[in-house]
């Protein structure tokens, strides 16, 4: 179901006119359609070779590298053409190599062939997408340490202590008449024990890592004119959300993504709440920016610092109070109307941008996210933590079979489970569906 014997063809830079553009193919044919294209016979490998490319109507002068079997990307035959970044003659390229027998790629096939043909396991391949997707560097760098095998390698030492382990159960197994143990049935126990402490280590990561790696919703809430727009302007840096000293302003969702602390943040300003709206805009408004609360990760309850605190902010302070939140104590340039004994709220005079770095501190730590600058987590993606959780069930499993002495045979099925999870992940084992998953969601070209 996944061919790979035939070429394929894709403008690997996004579209759109660019200083350069490149064309990539993969495949058998790949160094004929280098020829076809340029007039050349031969490339040398890995050097770049200023070329004319003739491709139907359109000429250009590009730089070729011919990338040969199995040293590329994709582990066949690549040819690399970076042309001048114009649609038109890139789209000729493409045309022109798929005269010459080439087929448009799919999203994602140059890294899914990268993958079957064992250049980079199923983790890295995921960590390409990631890293091609990674809006804040903490993401880059989290998925540039996945694409280099970290977590590849330590979910590898797990499986070969499981290996060794299976190894000497089956070999106790084959040897059960004579009664001849080579593990020594009190100690399975602990052996397994002390894998299942590995994959903890690893799991402990993970809410951090899917935060990394998925990002949040923060949703910013309040009266209306207590400076929530203001303080979305401040933390997104830009005048994008409207600020008028007139209550009701803002009356529909804003979103911006910005880096907070590493993480993707979607930032949402909201309509202010009040028990008693204009007219059914403002209701309609208020709905709204109920239900974005709902859905926010945390919400930022905006209290104006400058004004008594009314029914409607002990409202919002009982029903944000469920949830992950922090409350920020608005306009603390001005003088204060209430104090630290009545709410603690965090001061911030957005106007001025006093108290804002402190609330971002705020937010990536009501996030969950502690230290991760020093750092990347191991693991990020909902995937792989799921198959671990799984792999630790089976290994619990096991270990409490081991822990009642029960027949080794009953330990060695439950460690065996507990491996294909692992080489699910890795993609040593795989089933189709979690393929097209995954590479249906890369871009093309990739
Ligand atoms: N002095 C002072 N005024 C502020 C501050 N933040 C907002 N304001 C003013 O409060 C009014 C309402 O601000 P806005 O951001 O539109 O509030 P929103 O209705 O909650 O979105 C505007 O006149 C702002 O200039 C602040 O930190 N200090
Ligand atoms: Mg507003």
């Amino acid at each position: 179901m996944f061919q790979t014997d035939d070429t394929i063809v894709a403008i690997a830079t996004p579209a759109g006119r660019g200083g350069i553009g490149v064309v990539r193919v993969s495949g058998p044919d790949a160094p004929r359609i280098a020829t076809a294209l340029t007039a050349r016979e031969r490339f040398e490998p890995r050097h770049a070779t200023l070329v004319r490319i003739g491709a139907r109507d359109a000429h250009d002068q590009a730089i070729l590298t011919s990338f040969p079997a199995p040293s590329s990307y994709t582990g066949q035959d690549v040819v690399e053409i970076s042309a001048h970044g114009s649609p038109v003659l890139l789209h000729a390229i493409v045309r022109g190599a798929m005269d010459a027998g080439a087929r448009l790629a799919e999203p994602g096939e140059f890294t899914l062939r990268a993958y079957l043909h064992g250049r980079m396991d199923l983790v890295q391949a995921e960590a390409v997408q990631d890293l091609v997707a990674a809006v804040t560097p903490l993401q880059a760098r989290t998925a540039f340490d996945q694409l280099e095998g970290t977590l590849t390698e330590r979910i590898k030492s797990i499986d070969a202590a499981l290996f060794d382990l299976s190894a000497r159960l089956e070999a106790s197994l084959d040897f059960a008449g004579e009664g001849y143990h080579f593990v020594e049935p009190e100690r399975v126990a602990g052996e397994i024990g002390s894998i299942i402490a590995s994959i903890d280590v690893l799991l402990r990561d993970a809410r951090a890592g899917r935060l990394v790696r998925e990002g949040a919703q923060v949703v910013i809430v309040g009266r209306p004119n207590t400076g929530k727009s203001t303080l979305f302007n401040a933390l997104a840096g830009s005048g994008r959300a409207i600020v008028t000293e007139i209550p009701g302003t803002t009356r529909d969702l804003l979103t911006e993504t910005v880096d907070i602390g590493g993480i993707e943040v979607t930032l949402v300003d909201t309509a202010g709440i009040r028990t008693e709206p204009s007219d059914a805009v403002e209701t309609e408004g208020i709905a709204r920016a109920r239900a974005a609360t709902q859905r926010a990760d945390l919400a930022v309850l905006v209290l104006d610092r400058s004004r008594p605190l009314s029914g409607d902010d002990e409202a919002l302070l009982q029903s944000v109070g469920k949830s992950a939140h922090v409350v920020v104590a608005s306009k603390a340039d001005l003088p204060p109307a209430w104090n630290d004994r009545a709410v603690s709220g965090l001061p911030v005079a957005a106007t001025a941008g006093e108290g804002v770095p402190q609330l971002r501190a705020a937010i990536a730590s009501g996030l969950g996210l502690v230290d991760t600058h020093r750092d990347t987590p191991a693991i990020t993606n909902i995937r792989h933590v799921e198959l671990l959780g799984r792999a630790r069930a089976a290994l619990q499993r096991a270990h409490d079979a081991a822990a009642l002495t029960m027949p080794e045979e009953f330990v060695s099925a439950d460690v065996t489970d507990a491996r294909g999870m692992l080489e699910e992940i890795t993609g040593h084992r795989s089933v189709d569906d979690t393929l097209h998953a995954i590479f249906d969601r890369f871009c093309i070209g990739k």
